[in-house]
């Protein structure tokens, strides 16, 4: 890989990716994403990343759950949820793994969501998923749509069959490994976030802080993501404005509002709304 380490320092990369909302527009101008996941006990994984979605500008959003999707929402009545077997994943943006657990159906349908042709964020459970299962990573490698993978260094260690130790030791050649294996925009999530591609781009993001650490906030940015991709932006783009706005948000919320300590996941969708109009 070359060597084109670089700290993701201002918004500009992405500034031009964000285009004016024409007056004749219309929801679907922005987007249908699905999210997918949600097993039992982690049923509000998903909800966490459409609402993340929807303050990211998406246009339409879908709940997706393997079995007993929520009737609605009461907090964020805006999401449609469906189960798995009513959908036909013919959105433009697909994000598969926060809760979604590591059951037989949990597999199927990470290969469906693989199979599809539009671009993909991974994340959570399906990566999960994808460690244990040779056959899934070699129809990963095989897409011709984006893929993003967004792995926690204890998932990034799944995938590379090694330790958390070892993935923080090495983050950037880590994530430029992930990104080669998988051909995909790879995103080693913790602090100073690495993003790199498979062409042998990587990028350290400067925001977030400790307030992130906290359940939940992987699941908002699988959200984000997926967002701005079903808006049209390229996934490299997408997916540094994501954990650029992601980190932005919490950095809002810890230094002016309440400090670092008891932020949780779902206030950073409101704060992410606030930085995409502002930029
Ligand atoms: P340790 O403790 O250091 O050994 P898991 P999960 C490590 C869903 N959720 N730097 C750390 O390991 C998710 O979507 C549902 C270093 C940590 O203990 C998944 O589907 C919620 N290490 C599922 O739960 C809210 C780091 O990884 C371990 C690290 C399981 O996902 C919560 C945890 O990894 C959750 O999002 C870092 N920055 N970050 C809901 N409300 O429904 C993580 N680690 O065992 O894969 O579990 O990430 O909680
Ligand atoms: P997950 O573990 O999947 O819920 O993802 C946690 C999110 O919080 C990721 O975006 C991490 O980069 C972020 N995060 C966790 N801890 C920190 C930290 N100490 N500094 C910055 N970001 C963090
Ligand atoms: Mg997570």
């Amino acid at each position: 890989f070359p060597e084109t380490r670089c700290w993701l320092n201002s918004p500009d990369l992405f500034e031009s990716c964000l285009k004016p909302r024409p007056e004749d527009s219309h929801k679907g101008s922005y987007g249908r994403i699905a999210i997918v996941g949600g097993t039992q006990g982690m049923s509000g994984a998903p909800v966490l990343a459409a609402k993340a979605a929807l303050f990211s500008g998406a246009g339409l959003c879908y709940a997706i759950y393997l079995k007993n999707p929520p009737a609605y929402d009461p907090v964020s009545p805006e999401i449609m949820f469906r189960a798995a077997h009513q959908f036909d994943f013919a959105t433009d943006v697909i994000v598969t793994g926060p809760g979604l657990g590591k059951s037989g159906a949990a597999r199927d349908i990470v290969i469906k969501t693989i199979e599809a042709h539009t671009p993909i964020v991974l994340d959570a459970d399906a990566l999960n998923i994808l460690s244990e299962n040779g056959a899934i990573a070699q129809m990963l490698s095989e897409r011709d749509s984006p893929t993003i993978i967004t792995p926690h260094p204890l998932e990034a260690a799944r995938l590379l069959k090694t330790t958390s130790d070892v993935i923080q030791a090495n983050r950037l050649e880590a994530a430029r490994e992930l990104a080669r294996r998988f051909k995909a925009v790879a995103v080693l999530k913790g602090s100073g976030t690495v993003i790199a591609s498979p062409d042998g781009k990587t990028v350290i993001n400067p925001t977030g802080n400790p307030a992130l650490a906290t359940a939940g906030t992987g699941d908002v940015l699988s959200g984000i993501t997926g967002a701005l991709i079903a808006q049209g932006w390229p996934a490299w783009e997408a997916t540094l404005a994501a954990v650029w706005l992601h980190g932005k948000a919490a950095d809002t919320l810890a230094l002016r509002r309440h400090g670092p300590i008891g932020t949780v996941a779902g206030e950073l969708a409101p704060e992410v709304r606030l930085q995409l109009n502002l930029l």
